[in-house]
């Protein structure tokens, strides 16, 4: 038998989510009975704050954390892990509110996190993983990301932007919250350098990606410039120390 995980809380950010966060919420509730979840809402104009009250109010497994505007997906789940530390859940889940990740896959995470990683990422870009329906252009700048990352920063994972994902409670209070600042999709890269730089067990189990059929993507220029600059600074920063190790190696 599995060791036992504890109590599982999922974050799922939302910024104009309404039409699908029914759809998240009840696939999520089936897919893992047990969990809780945390939709953190940043004042979506289009009334997802007030969809997620509504939810609540019927289901004593499902919560909201009301922000009081845009900030970012990084600060967004920064508030979320910071709510359910609070609250004493012992493994913290990412997804995404589109019905990119699918909860059907999130008991795979989970048992690879109870078998005895530190975080469990759900990959596109390991054997098995896969992307549906995306533009050969969104593929590219995902691959090229990832490519980028993992030579700038020395580190072996294949998809470090990806969302979905399972940490333990006690991996994100080893890695410290508090200086994050990355808010667009490195704060992924950044979670997971911290992660590895911390010594912790990282997995990628494969998952299939399915693009969403609801709602507008929230990628944009600014996010990808962020991310570029951010991880040539974080590779800067790593190299006397890259450097060092390699010298101990020969
Ligand atoms: N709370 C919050 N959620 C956000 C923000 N930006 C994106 N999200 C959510 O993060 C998830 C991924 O964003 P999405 O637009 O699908 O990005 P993409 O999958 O890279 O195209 C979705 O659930 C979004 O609603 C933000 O600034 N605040
Ligand atoms: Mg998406």
């Amino acid at each position: 038998m599995e060791p036992s995980l504890g109590r599982v809380l999922v974050i799922v950010p939302t910024y104009n989510e309404r039409e699908n966060l029914p759809m998240i919420t009840g696939r999520l509730r089936a897919a893992v009975p047990d969990a809780h979840i945390l939709i953190a809402d940043d004042a979506s104009p289009d009334g997802t704050g007030e969809a997620a009250d509504a939810l609540a109010a019927a289901d004593d497994h499902i919560h909201v954390l009301h922000r009081p505007g845009k900030q970012g997906l990084g600060a967004a789940y920064i508030a979320g892990f910071r709510w359910g530390l609070a609250q004493g859940y012992d493994v913290l889940v990412e997804i995404d509110a589109d019905g990119s990740h699918q909860p059907e896959e999130l008991p795979r995470l989970l048992e690879v996190l109870a078998r005895g990683a530190d975080l469990v990422i759900g990959s596109r870009w390991v054997p098995g993983g896969k992307v549906v329906n995306w533009p050969w252009t969104r593929e590219l700048l995902s691959r090229g990301a990832n490519t980028y990352a993992r030579i700038v920063l020395g580190i072996p994972v294949r998809d470090s932007t990806a969302g979905f994902r399972a940490y333990r409670a006690a991996t994100l209070e080893k890695i410290g919250l508090d200086d994050v600042q990355s808010q667009g999709y490195c704060f992924q890269v950044d979670l997971t350098l911290r992660t590895i730089r911390s010594g912790l067990r990282v997995r990628e189990v494969p998952i299939t990606f399915v693009e969403r059929t609801a709602g507008a993507s929230k990628m944009s220029r600014t996010i990808v410039f962020e991310a570029l600059w951010r991880i040539a600074a974080w590779g800067i920063a790593g190299l006397p120390d890259r450097l060092r190790r390699r010298r101990h190696r020969r």
